[in-house]
């Protein structure tokens, strides 16, 4: 019998998990973190599937795979992984993987580069919990996108990029509350499916795989709901989606660089989000706080009929 064994340390962000792979890992050899993501894509799929999925996982969690970053000045990088897939970038991840690198002694308080597939981000450990990343470059391609969608009717909204390809919608009829889940996630579901038929992409033609919908909150700037890829909902304010409407909100002359706007969840936890600028690029900032939950070896045998997790 082949037992494996995989050290992580599993936190959350505002409610939303995340599980960080210390070591036990796939050898993704020595190429770019891109190159590098391609290759557990093609190569240790099994792998992603065994450490976020169920029985040992689960649908919200979201895996951080630790690689020897190529950029020395880095102190890391990282491959985001969910039940379905790979991330480009993951915000309440970074701040879950930033808190998780103190936990474990390689960091302390102050401003750390981070190697991700698509490019160095920093991220300043403000306190034992806080963090605050500075994002990748974040813009929105196109405004007030149309879609029919089945049993809804038309929704507008807005296509941006902050880390991942969000569609996001303010105008809509649902309640943003976590007695109306089930709903919501069956809206978002079929607004993606929808823009899926309708050819509706990112710059590139790239699916647009996550969807926001926004309300007023009485605590904060605003409140949002974001479905992810594997159609799990995002706990926390979703960190490249808050970079994803802070690019929409510049671009509408709705927030001012510099100014910090607080974005919350459908479970009510917060984000603290500000634009900033580089040349004529919008740079988000996103704050939140993250707690470590537990550190713990997972165990992988061959015996075990469920060992690669439970998938479609
Ligand atoms: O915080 O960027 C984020 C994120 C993406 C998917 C789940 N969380």
């Amino acid at each position: 019998m082949i037992t494996k064994r995989i050290k992580v340390v599993d936190s959350h962000t505002g409610g939303e998990p995340t599980r960080v792979v210390i070591s036990g890992g796939p050898d993704l050899k020595k190429g770019s973190l891109s190159d590098r993501r391609m290759l557990f894509q093609t190569d240790f799929d099994d792998f992603r599937s065994a450490i976020v999925n169920e029985p040992r996982g689960s649908d919200a969690m979201v895996g951080a795979l630790l690689c020897e970053p190529v950029d020395p000045s880095c102190v890391a990088g990282v491959i985001f992984f969910n039940n379905v897939g790979y991330l480009e970038m993951c915000g309440h991840g970074t701040i879950g993987l930033i808190v998780t690198l103190a936990h474990i002694g390689t960091i302390g308080l102050g401003t750390h580069r981070i190697e991700t597939p698509v490019g160095v981000i920093e991220a300043t450990l403000d306190g034992p919990n806080s963090v605050t990343i500075r994002n990748v470059p974040s813009y929105r391609i196109a405004k007030t996108v149309a879609v029919e969608v089945e049993g809804i009717g038309i929704i507008c909204g807005d296509i941006a990029w902050g880390g991942n390809w969000f569609f996001l919608v303010n105008d809509h009829a649902e309640v943003l509350h976590i007695s109306n889940i089930d709903r919501l996630i069956d809206v978002t579901w079929k607004i993606r499916q929808a823009l899926k038929r309708q050819g509706i992409t990112g710059a590139e033609g790239q699916e647009i795989d996550h969807i926001e919908l926004f309300s007023q909150s009485p605590t904060a700037d605003s409140r949002n709901f974001v479905l992810c890829p594997g159609k799990a909902y995002d706990r926390s304010p979703c960190g490249t989606g808050t970079s994803a409407k802070v690019a929409c909100l510049v671009a509408d002359g709705k927030l001012k660089p510099g100014v910090w706007y607080r974005q919350e969840s459908v479970i009510g936890s917060l984000f603290e989000a500000r634009a900033t600028l580089d040349g004529d690029q919008i740079i988000p900032e996103i704050r939140g706080t993250a707690f470590v939950t537990a550190e713990a070896e997972l165990i992988i045998t061959d015996a075990d009929p469920f060992a690669m997790g439970i998938r479609a």
